[in-house]
């Protein structure tokens, strides 16, 4: 219906898209982007008689279906930039840069010889422009010398999948680590011209660091921090962009039997991987993500940054199988850690699982062994009665309070003064403080770690520094003293374990 109305909105588009189209001219020749936009590339009459495909694109961990196809297409990709708060580690945020939403960005699956018609569309919200540079392109930049794209633009090239094989992309806008490091990275299959062989299940994992201002685990939002990613120094190494991301109900999961295949990448941007499954040997490796499953009963594969490896196992036992980046610490300190968790009958022959825990203790040890346990027994019955008599709780309290007298003479009074009382302007009193009494673990906190900036005790705040302890004094030294100290000059409390001093020395910050 050509109402009024509706022709006056149409003039309003039209001018609108006449802005906008001069606006990007603009916008392309300031920027470092190509100004020289070729226009559409003019495909040969063989290529155009190709059927025109739209790519089924996935987010980790999962894979598109195979293709099935033994003939060329013409493949349209779309793949949309969006930046994105989200999840780093519980209680962590982080506002990640990725290709469609995810880290990493969709898995994209064609075939060897296919035409693709690549759209690279950066969301209006974004705030930068990016680009991208698959691994699987032939030509400049690997299509990055193409899709710089402002925010709010589409950019559109053409390529043709000369070499099969399991290829990364990523975002190559400078600083380049950065748009990597802040997610920006995933990966494009070129199923070989037969296909990739059947498999039950296909999952999508890649691993990558997170640059953050805070500790690992420090919560609020974090930001990228440039100095840490210049040394290497990554406070989160992680599998599909975050702490738990293949954890508990977001585990990937397998039947008894059934042949696994896990398309691996690393992102980086700067460390690589040793993939390992623990519990699982990889019966078939791609390695370097080429064409070739060249080696076959692996149990770490080794996966450079900006790379990827494919590996198959036959899962023939039920539990719960851990991925892990086999350089440790970052699996137990910085996040790489995922699950498959396998369901299905036992086979108790292929693994038993714990058949027999007895007491083992090593030839010389046995004849004294039978003394040191009854030692044991009569230890913990002892400790036990010390608890539960409180008579002799008392004189345990009162022991240690007396040692920690003794600490406390020898150390602490200098400044907090053999009465506790401090001096005005320089220590603060333990005498009736309210700030020590408020909270037993800040007391063995502050004791350990020492204390600066300003405190108020009794009303009276002081900026100073206290010298941490923890070189000093053992724990069993420190609960002593702070049992004196809570029980001194009028002081009521109760007394303090090694235990407790113990557990928040190892606390991380
Ligand atoms: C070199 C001087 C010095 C020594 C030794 C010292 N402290 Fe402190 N302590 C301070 C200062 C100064 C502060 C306040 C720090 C600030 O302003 O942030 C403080 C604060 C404290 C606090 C918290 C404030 C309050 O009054 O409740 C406690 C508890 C404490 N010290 C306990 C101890 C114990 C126990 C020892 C011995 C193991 C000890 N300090 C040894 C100087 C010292
Ligand atoms: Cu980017």
């Amino acid at each position: 219906m050509n109402t009024p109305r509706n022709i006056l909105s149409a003039l309003v588009l039209a001018f609108l898209a006449v802005a906008a189209a001069l606006a990007t001219t603009t916008l392309l020749r300031a920027s470092e982007g190509p100004a020289d936009a070729k226009g559409p590339v003019l495909l040969p009459i063989e290529v155009l008689n190709l059927p025109i495909e739209q790519a089924i694109l996935t987010a980790p961990p999962h894979v598109p279906p195979p293709l099935n196809r033994k003939y060329a297409a013409r493949v349209v990709i779309n793949l949309e930039v969006r930046e994105v708060v989200g999840r780093l580690a519980d209680g962590v945020e982080y506002t990640f840069w990725t290709y469609g939403g995810s880290v990493p960005g969709s898995f994209i699956r064609i075939r060897e010889g296919d035409v693709v018609e690549f759209h690279l569309n950066n969301h209006p919200s974004s705030k930068l422009p990016h680009n991208i540079d698959l691994h699987a392109v032939t030509g400049p930049g690997g299509g990055a010398a193409s899709t710089f794209t402002a925010p709010g633009h589409s950019s559109q090239f053409t390529f043709q999948a000369l070499n099969a094989g399991l290829y990364v992309y990523h975002c190559a806008t400078a600083p380049v680590p950065m748009h990597i490091g802040n997610g920006m990275y995933g990966l494009i299959l070129v199923e070989p011209k037969d296909g990739m062989p059947r498999v039950d299940k296909e999952y999508y994992v890649m691993q990558g660091e997170f640059y953050t201002t805070g500790r690992y685990g420090e919560e609020g939002m974090q930001s990228f921090d440039m100095a840490k990613a210049i040394d290497e120094r990554p406070p989160y190494i992680v599998f599909n962009g975050s702490v738990g991301s293949l954890v508990g109900d977001k585990a990937i999961t397998a039947n008894v039997g059934e042949h696994v295949r896990i398309y691996f990448g690393v992102g980086g941007p700067n460390v690589t991987s040793s993939f390992h499954v623990i519990g699982e040997i990889f019966d078939k490796v791609w390695p370097e993500g080429g064409t070739k499953w060249i080696q076959e009963n692996v149990q770490t594969t080794m996966v450079p940054s900006g790379g990827s490896s494919i590996v198959e196992f036959k899962v023939d036992v039920p539990g719960t199988f851990i991925l892990v980046d086999h350089s440790l610490t970052r699996t137990f300190n910085k996040g790489s850690l995922g699950m498959l968790k396998v369901a299905g009958p036992d086979n108790r022959v292929i693994y038993s699982g714990k058949e027999v825990d007895a007491v083992y203790i090593g030839a010389q040890a046995e004849a004294g062994s039978d003394s040191a346990k009854r030692e044991a027994e009569l230890k913990e019955l002892f400790t036990i009665e010390l608890k539960t008599n409180p008579k002799l709780a008392g004189l345990t309290k009162e022991i240690q309070a007396e040692k920690g007298k003794q600490v406390y003479m020898g150390l602490c009074f200098a400044c907090h003064q053999p009465d506790g009382k401090g001096l005005p302007g320089a220590f603060p009193p333990l005498a009736a403080s309210d700030y020590m009494l408020a909270d037993r673990d800040r007391a063995i906190r502050t004791v350990l770690k020492g204390l600066s900036g300003p405190v108020t005790v009794n009303g009276v705040t002081i900026n100073s520094v206290m010298p941490p302890q923890e070189a000093v004094l053992t724990d069993a030294q420190i609960a002593d003293v702070l049992t004196y100290v809570f029980n001194a000059w009028g002081n009521k409390g109760d007394a303090f374990t090694t235990d407790q001093v113990k557990a928040i020395r190892n606390q991380i910050h």
